[in-house]
């Protein structure tokens, strides 16, 4: 029961992990604020790019359907059975976690972080928030039937770890500036 609610709340949680890392990998080009400034400071910043948001939010979207074809032969093979993803929920998950990512560095910005400061947090949650919130807007019988109290706690427990795994490994295979 306890594997099945892990490994249920990872799984419907794919789409959203993976559009921050892509974004890594694809970013460069544009900045989405243009190089504009409000207040003195960066809207967003140079780390915001129309090509690593476009990117991050196919990759999410496209995993999501992977996921779904590849839902009974991984279950049965982990003896659980996993969640499906419908469009619109597979759309806000991707789209919502870059969302997330380009609100929180909105939010950095306004306080006085430049670009790539840590935000200890927000940098783990953003994502997830913009994610969850983006999902239930656009299909909330199918969110509200995946992200269940259960499913939503181990999200809200298990992703910072996650994050701070994934961000540390990136930094040491020299794919990211800092470990956040
Ligand atoms: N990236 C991108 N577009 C996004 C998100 C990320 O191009 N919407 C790319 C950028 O190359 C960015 C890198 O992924 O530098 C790492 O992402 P992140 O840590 O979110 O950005 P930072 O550079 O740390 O900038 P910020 O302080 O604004 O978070
Ligand atoms: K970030
Ligand atoms: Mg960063």
């Amino acid at each position: 029961m306890v594997i099945e609610l892990v490994v249920g709340a990872f799984w419907a949680m794919l789409p959203a992990y993976v559009p921050n890392n892509a974004a890594v990998l694809a970013g460069g080009g544009a900045p989405i604020d243009g190089g504009r400034t409000w207040g003195g400071r960066r809207i967003l910043g140079d780390g915001k790019t129309w090509r690593g948001t476009a990117v991050g939010t196919l990759v999410g979207f496209a995993l999501a359907f992977l996921c779904n074809a590849a839902a009974d032969p991984v279950g049965s093979a982990l003896g659980v059975t996993l969640p499906r993803f419908s469009t619109l929920g597979a759309f806000g998950l991707a789209f919502g976690a870059m969302l997330g990512d380009v609100a929180a560095s909105f939010l950095k910005r306004r306080t006085g972080r430049e670009r790539g400061a840590a935000f200890p947090g927000l940098d783990q949650l953003d994502f997830v928030v913009g994610a969850l919130l983006l999902a239930a807007a656009l299909d909330f019988a199918w969110f509200t039937g995946t992200f269940t109290l259960p499913v939503l706690g181990v999200v809200l427990v298990v992703t910072p770890i996650l994050h701070v795994t994934t961000n540390v490994g990136a930094y040491y295979l020299g794919l990211k500036d800092e470990p956040w």
